[in-house]
């Protein structure tokens, strides 16, 4: 007798593609966010350009931790991967559906790096001097990457390669292109925008644009 399969539906597909284009239905009924409308293309939105990644950069992890990281982009690559389908949300008003992003999940790195218990906040330091954060707890749940991969290929350096974060479940500004740090903080501290008045919580599904 057949048995019926439940335990697929949750779980990676088949094709070792984790699918968080259902992440919506944590927060609404509506795949796009309001006020939002869907584009084909994928845009490129940077605030000064695209900055040069040099052969001698590092990925560096410091702050509340007791083990702080310093690596290659080669040494990045080699850590457990995955791949998960998104959408990709601008608070100017595009969202881009169905983007692959190949990378090394935020908790993978907070494991790493043994985040210390007063640890609540965290800072992405950028290499073009952007600046992004995000509550601990909105980092280390599922869908947060540092990716360096897209669509089966390495990520395009308009796009934040050879390394960017991407954070599904908020406006595209959570996810900073070019990350060379991330810093552990015992206190809120405001990034780039954040400063310049968009919202801290930047849910695009109850349209949390600006502070
Ligand atoms: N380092 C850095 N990261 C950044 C930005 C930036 O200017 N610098 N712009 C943010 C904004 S507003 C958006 S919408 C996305 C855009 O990503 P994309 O250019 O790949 O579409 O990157 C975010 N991360
Ligand atoms: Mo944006």
């Amino acid at each position: 007798m057949a048995e019926t399969r439940t335990d697929e539906v949750d779980g990676p597909s088949t094709d070792g593609v984790e699918d968080l284009t259902d992440l919506y239905r944590q927060y609404g009924d509506d795949r796009l966010p309001p006020g939002q409308r869907e584009t084909d293309r994928f845009p490129v939105l940077s605030k000064s350009g695209t900055p040069a990644w040099g052969p001698e950069e590092t990925f560096e992890v410091w702050g509340a931790v007791d083990e702080p990281i310093s690596l290659s982009l080669e040494a990045v690559t080699e850590l457990p991967a995955v791949t998960q389908r998104q959408d990709f949300h601008c608070v100017t008003g595009w969202s881009k559906l169905d983007c692959a992003f190949t990378g090394v999940e935020f908790a993978e790195i907070a494991e790493r790096a043994g985040v210390r218990e007063d640890a609540e906040h965290v800072l992405f330091h950028a290499l073009d001097g952007y600046t992004t954060d995000l509550p601990l707890e909105e980092c280390t749940r599922e869908g947060v990457l540092f990716a360096y991969g897209y669509d089966g290929g390495d990520l395009p350096s308009d796009h934040g390669g050879p390394l960017r974060v991407v954070t599904p479940h908020k406006y595209a500004y959570k996810g900073a292109k070019w990350v060379s740090g991330v810093e552990f903080l015992t206190d809120r501290e405001l990034g780039y925008w954040e400063k310049r008045g968009y919202s801290d919580t930047a849910n695009p599904w109850n349209e949390e644009r600006y502070s």
